[in-house]
């Protein structure tokens, strides 16, 4: 799905600001029909943002169930004449969308896109009313799963995966026109072939139309072009994006109509690379490639999931310091600033779905109370169905970004019963389908170690998140740093595929210091990073080391964590602990 632009053709127009804002305890409105009017007893909420940390209550922090959103936007007199669109960039974790009293839209999952054509139910020139509800229960079906108890004290949310089930809208919301005979998809394949690169192109438009497409460099100047829907142009003297030089050439897709004229124009920013694994090597552009940076969360105080371009850029500035090359986007789909930003910066990424939580055996983040995780019961068909609908969504409007390598179908599902292998088999097959041109990994957890592990055989790379030194070996390091080498060995001896540590770390209270290792000191994380970077270094097949986490995050309410998961290199304001400084002298000196 192609995000709203402004062209010589297209305008748009955000829809960003304060809405008006109603929970639904009782879950009344669809019932009542709340879209028909204004919301009554309404507070104003941002979007984007979560609703649950603006308001100081408990009863909105942890509200379960439906959410209502309303504004009003005034349609340009001069779209007459245009197809107008209405575009929520994301609504966690589902939503339907009407335009005064009809119903335009409906969305399930809260980490991708959505969009409706509405030309037919706004005026020109007038108001529309918009009203979204959203909804933020999670059930055995939904990506991420949870259990929604009915108790005495009213609905209770549990889930399995360790961040706060932040809602809400929490990106961008637009309004934005097309011409009636439109692009409507663009998918991009590159290659390179010494000097020279090669951009396959395949172009979806609506209506009658002859498409063009012509390709021009970071200045400017036109390097190839091509008529028809689909075609391969070829770039002498080409300037591939690599890590840390994010060149972009720019293909701007045109329809013509039969006299030449132009119908409609849409530019799509282009990285001409390649990605492959090879044995125990993970390639772009034919070099091997070291991920060093973290896995992340979009988190911060009171806006939660909110995207926010300051804290974006922010925290893009923070990982150039410590020296990062890389990151996850656990355990979500990320804003699609976020991609962007790291395409033009040369930053590369793991683009991971909402799979999060998937193992009823292992109850640390959260206990269902059911047994095997693999049921119709629990994970069954119809979760399969979102989680395949998720990477369909994901694939469509992440699949042009060169920042991302490595698709992951999941963060630490359960991996070593053998249901696991009847699950996923169908998701990677999903994932190399539509894209034959990324590796496709899926994130393993402690339990599943080599000789129990089922799933990796279905992975191009081994990825794994281990707590050695913390959940295990706690405060000994010395066995930790025996058990990991041990373990990373045995992945290498099993599969012979690139080693990527996708998570290690340990909790850290800022401010809390220790002369000999004490685990939540400072000291202690400075110690444990450091001796995880001496297995690494040791091990060829290790390609990659991201950090759990970039930053301290929220969490739901536990005895483990104190105001948030606090594995942060900084805190969750972005202060640096010793840790982050230990780190650069390690990332800056690779370089
Ligand atoms: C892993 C998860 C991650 C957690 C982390 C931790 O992948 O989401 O936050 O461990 O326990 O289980 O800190």
């Amino acid at each position: 799905m192609l995000r709203p632009q402004d062209t010589a053709t297209r305008e748009r127009k955000c829809m960003n600001g304060l809405w008006s804002f109603r929970l639904d305890p009782a879950g009344e409105g669809r019932t009542q029909g709340w879209w028909r009017s204004r919301l009554d007893e309404a507070r104003e909420m941002p979007v984007p943002a979560s609703y649950n940390d603006i308001v100081p209550e408990l009863a909105v922090r942890d509200h379960v169930g439906d959410a209502w959103y309303q504004t009003t936007v005034r349609v340009p007199q001069r779209w007459a004449g245009e197809r107008i669109v209405l575009r929520f960039d994301a609504a966690t974790h589902r939503a339907v969308v009407w335009v005064d009293d009809v119903q335009v839209a409906e969305h399930e999952g809260g980490y991708t896109p959505f969009e409706a054509d509405v030309t037919d139910h706004v005026q020109p020139g007038t108001e529309a009313r918009v009203t979204v509800v959203v909804n933020n229960e999670l059930t055995w079906e939904s990506i991420p799963p949870g259990v929604v108890e009915d108790t005495p004290l009213g609905r209770r949310q549990n889930y399995f995966h360790d961040f706060f089930n932040y809602a809400g809208l929490h990106r961008a919301v637009w309004l934005y026109t097309t011409p009636k005979a439109h692009v409507c998809g663009i998918a991009v394949e590159t290659g390179l072939d010494g000097g020279t690169g090669t951009v396959r192109y395949a172009v979806e438009h609506a209506g009658a139309a002859v498409v063009r497409v012509v390709l021009r460099d970071a200045a400017g100047a036109e390097v190839a072009d091509g008529e028809g829907s689909e075609g391969l142009l070829t770039v002498p003297d080409v300037h591939p994006w690599a890590p840390g030089d994010g060149y972009l050439y720019e293909l701007e897709a045109q329809l013509h109509d039969a006299d030449g004229g132009l119908v409609d124009s849409y530019v799509l920013p282009v990285g001409v690379r390649t990605v492959e694994v090879r044995g125990t090597e993970f390639l772009i552009n034919g070099e091997p490639f070291y991920f060093r940076g973290f896995g992340k969360h979009e988190d911060a105080p009171v806006r939660g999931k909110g995207h926010d371009d300051a804290l974006m850029v922010h925290d893009f500035e923070l990982m150039e310091w410590i020296g990062a090359n890389s990151f996850r986007t656990s355990h979500y789909p990320y804003a699609e600033e976020v991609l962007d930003y790291a395409d033009r910066h040369g930053i590369v990424v793991i683009d991971e779905t909402a799979a999060v939580g998937m193992n009823v055996r292992f109850t640390m983040h959260g206990a269902s109370g059911a047994t095997s995780t693999y049921t119709e019961d629990t994970i069954g068909s119809a979760t399969q169905r979102n989680h395949l609908q998720a990477i369909r969504e994901l694939v469509a409007r992440d699949r042009n970004h060169p920042s991302v390598v490595l698709w992951c179908v999941a963060n630490e599902p359960d991996g070593s019963v053998p249901e696991a292998r009847d699950y996923f088999a169908p998701l990677f097959a999903e994932f190399r389908k539509l894209d034959p041109t990324r590796p496709v990994g899926l994130v393993n957890m402690l339990a599943d170690l080599p000789d129990k592990d089922l799933v990796t055989e279905l992975a191009d790379v081994v990825m794994t998140n281990r707590y050695y030194g913390w959940y295990m070996q706690t405060g000994d390091l010395a066995a930790a740093e025996v058990a990991l080498e041990a373990e990373l060995r045995a992945w290498v001896e099993k599969h012979h595929k690139p080693i990527l540590v996708t998570e290690y770390g340990a909790d850290t209270y800022a401010g809390l210091h220790s002369i000999v290792d004490m685990p939540w000191s400072e000291e202690y994380q400075v110690a444990l990073l450091a001796m995880y970077h001496r297995v690494f270094d040791r091990i060829d097949a290790v390609v990659g080391e991201h950090i759990w986490n970039f930053a301290d995050f929220a969490t739901r309410p536990g005895v483990m964590r104190v105001g948030g998961n606090k594995k942060g290199v900084f805190t969750r304001e972005r202060s640096p602990k010793s840790a982050a400084f230990a780190v650069r002298d390690r990332w800056r000196a690779a370089r």
